[in-house]
C-alpha cells in the first residue's frame, strides 16, 4: 500500500508550467517543479516513483497532504523527466511562481503505462485515497523544512 521511506526526501522549488495536458480539467492539477529541483542526486534515477507526502506553497504555513509523481511519465512517452504534485486541497486559485515545499514521507508504487486515460486517472485517484489514509499517522507535517524561510 504505502512503504514509508527509511530517510525523507525533500523537494523545494519553483511552481513552473506543465505541459498543459487538461489535468485540472480532470480534478487532477498538478504542480510542476522546476528542473533544478529535480537535479539533486537524492532524487536520480533510483528515485523515480510515485509518493506521498506534506506540501506548502508560498509564504503560507499551512501544510497539506499531497502525492505526486516522479519521473518520465511512461503513459505519455515524455521525454522530459518531471516531479509533478496533487496538493489534496482546494485552493481555488493557481500558483505559478510560487515556491513550493513537499516533504515525501512514503513510497506508494513505481510509474507506469496504461490501457487508457481513465484507468490513468483511476489509479492517480486510488494513490489519494492511500495517501489520505495513512498520511495521517505519518509524522512529517511539523517538519521546519515545511516553513517558509
Ligand atoms: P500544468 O500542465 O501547467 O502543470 P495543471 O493542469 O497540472 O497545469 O495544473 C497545475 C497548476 O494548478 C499548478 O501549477 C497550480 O498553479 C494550480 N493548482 C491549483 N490547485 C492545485 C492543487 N490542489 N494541487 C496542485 N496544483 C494546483
Ligand atoms: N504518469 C504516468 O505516466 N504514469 C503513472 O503511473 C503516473 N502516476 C501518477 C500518480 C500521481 C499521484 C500523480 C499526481 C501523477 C501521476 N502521473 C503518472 C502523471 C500524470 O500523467 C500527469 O500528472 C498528467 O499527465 C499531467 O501532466
Ligand atoms: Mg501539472
Amino acid at each position: 500500500m504505502l512503504r514509508v521511506l527509511e530517510t525523507p526526501l525533500y523537494l523545494k522549488g519553483t511552481v513552473v508550467p506543465g505541459f498543459g495536458r487538461g489535468s485540472k480539467m480532470l480534478g487532477i492539477p498538478t504542480a510542476n517543479l522546476n528542473e533544478e529541483t529535480l537535479r539533486q542526486h537524492k532524487l536520480d534515477e533510483t528515485a523515480n516513483g510515485i509518493y506521498a507526502g506534506f506540501a506548502a506553497v508560498g509564504t503560507s504555513e499551512d501544510v497539506y497532504h499531497a502525492v505526486l509523481s516522479v519521473g518520465w511519465n511512461p503513459h505519455f512517452k515524455n521525454e522530459r523527466r518531471t516531479a509533478e504534485t496533487w496538493i489534496l486541497h482546494d485552493f481555488g486559485r493557481d500558483f505559478y511562481g510560487d515556491e513550493l515545499r513537499v516533504m515525501i514521507v512514503g513510497y506508494i508504487r513505481p510509474e507506469a503505462a496504461f490501457e487508457n486515460i481513465g484507468t490513468l486517472i483511476q489509479q492517480i485517484k486510488m494513490d489519494a485515497e492511500i495517501a489520505k489514509k495513512e498520511l495521517p499517522r505519518l509524522s512529517g507535517r511539523d517538519d521546519p523544512f515545511l516553513k517558509y524561510v
